[in-house]
């Protein structure tokens, strides 16, 4: 509880790697997760890290944070866009949320430059392609160490 992370990803984040290289790199999502896990050691942290391409899973998961994990980085996907029902679940975890975004959504179509999540979140990275993972985990240290 005290050092655990959850890492989340939503829908279509299974393919990271496999598809469209140039919006979001060649490194797959296991690579993310096991450079994650890697660097979480040495924050003195561990992650659990859950993909899932329908909504309620990810809400399943959420909820079961509240009990296990100290802090929860998210890539919610296209859920980000679209998801109330992440931010309320989001919105009953106590811990700090950071969400994470592959790519730039700003500069990308106007539909993707809101998200819901993001007024849940201590902080948003995003167009730092998978590094940004590593990044959300090196802030989360910070807030948990605060
Ligand atoms: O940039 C990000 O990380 C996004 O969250 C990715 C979502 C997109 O809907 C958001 O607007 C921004 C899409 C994830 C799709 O992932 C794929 C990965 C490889 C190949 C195809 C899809």
């Amino acid at each position: 509880m005290a050092n655990l992370i959850t890492i989340l990803n939503g829908p279509n984040l299974n393919l990271l790697g496999q598809r469209e290289p140039e919006k979001y790199g060649t490194t797959t999502l296991a690579e993310v997760e096991s450079q994650c896990a890697a660097l979480a050691g040495e924050l003195g942290l561990a992650t659990e890290a859950f993909q899932s391409n329908h909504e309620g899973a990810l809400l399943d998961r959420i909820h079961a944070a509240r009990e296990t994990s100290a802090g929860i980085i998210i890539n919610p996907a296209a859920y980000s866009h679209t998801s109330v029902a992440l931010f309320d679940a989001l919105s009953s975890f106590e811990g700090p949320v950071l969400e994470v975004h592959i790519s730039n959504i700003h500069r990308r179509e106007a539909f993707r430059h809101h998200s819901y999540v993001s007024a849940r979140a201590e902080g948003v990275i995003a167009g730092f392609g998978t590094e940004g993972y590593l990044l959300a985990l090196r802030r989360m240290a910070s807030l948990l160490s605060a």
